[in-house]
């Protein structure tokens, strides 16, 4: 196993731009390794859960005898971000342990596109020789499309639903789900909960388990340990790769398509709109994305 320091500070030349990931990669001896690192993707809502679900999971891979990396990409700063500084203390009992590595990031999400900074990571610490690369995201907007890239395995933490039920749950979280996880299973709303979502799992043609946990107490986690362990025999490398370059593809190409209509009648009113603080920059997004990606 490399040293951790050593490791820490390939991630941090890769996040602040310090060099190309190959320089970066290059200063980490390769690990002789006989599978792929199992590469798993938690997401959800703020609150869910999810550090305290990856804190028991850690207990579970280190008990099966394997070697974890936890990348925790926050959109808040890593020194303002008052859930990160909560998670550190959290997991701060793993801190004498030499197979976890536990590392939070700050995502891109504000310069937009798909961060490649995390993919990077998770190639380093699989570089570095982990088992198991635990990838925690706050399910917003485009860091999910970062964990679909990443990920082989992915997770969603929700919480139970009041009132509205599984409806607040996003629309896109259905067909990026390897594993729905209804944590605090221990407030009411559970039960129903699970029963919603695993109607709208099979409506959409799909056999996603929905499983309950109180992620508090340890209770449910190992169910979805196991479910973790029989979704990995699916899961490649390779195909990891491919989704990743298939999704930057269309990343790329979305950003052409939408640069050859800039200089439009249309897309210029709406800079001259904004320009004259005569919408906001919420609206002219909108705007802009109806223009370009929709044809309105
Ligand atoms: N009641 C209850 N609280 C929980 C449960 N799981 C986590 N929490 C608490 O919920 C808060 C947020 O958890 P955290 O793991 O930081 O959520 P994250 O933002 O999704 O990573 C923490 O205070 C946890 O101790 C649960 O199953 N039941
Ligand atoms: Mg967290």
């Amino acid at each position: 196993m490399i040293a951790q320091r050593d490791l820490a500070r390939a991630i941090s030349a890769v996040e602040n731009g310090h060099g190309s990931f190959a320089q970066a990669a290059a200063t980490l001896p390769e690990t002789a390794r006989t599978a792929p690192a199992y590469v798993v993707g938690i997401t959800g809502p703020p609150g869910a859960g999810k550090s305290t679900v990856v804190d028991r999971l850690i207990e579970n891979f280190r008990s099966a005898g394997e070697t974890v990396a936890v990348i925790a990409v926050d959109p808040s700063s890593p020194f303002t971000g008052g859930a990160v500084l909560g998670d550190r203390v959290r997991m701060q009992r793993h801190a004498g342990d030499r197979g976890v590595f536990i590392r939070s990031m700050a995502s891109r999400e504000a310069g937009g596109g798909l961060a490649p900074t995390a993919q990077e990571a998770v190639r380093l610490v699989e570089r570095a020789g982990f088992d198991v690369v635990l990838v925690e995201t706050v399910g917003v907007g485009q860091v999910e499309l970062e964990v679909v890239s990443v990920a082989d395995t992915i997770v969603v933490v929700t919480v139970p639903a009041l009132g509205d039920g599984v409806q607040t749950i996003k629309a896109g979280l259905t067909e990026i789900a390897d594993v729905f996880v209804v944590n605090m299973a221990d407030r009411p709303g559970a039960n129903r909960t699970a029963v919603d979502l695993t109607h709208m799992v099979r409506e959409s043609g799909r056999e996603t388990p929905v499983l309950q946990t109180i992620a508090s107490e340890g209770q449910g986690v190992d169910a979805l340990f196991a479910a973790l362990q029989s979704a990995r025999g699916g899961a490649t490398n390779a195909a990891r790769a491919v989704r990743f370059e298939v999704l930057r593809a269309v990343r790329d190409r979305a950003a052409r398509s939408a640069l050859a209509k800039l200089d439009e009648p249309a897309a210029r009113a709406i800079f001259a709109s904004l320009a004259a603080h005569a919408c906001t920059r919420r609206q002219a997004t909108d705007a802009l994305f109806e223009l370009f990606f929709t044809g309105g």
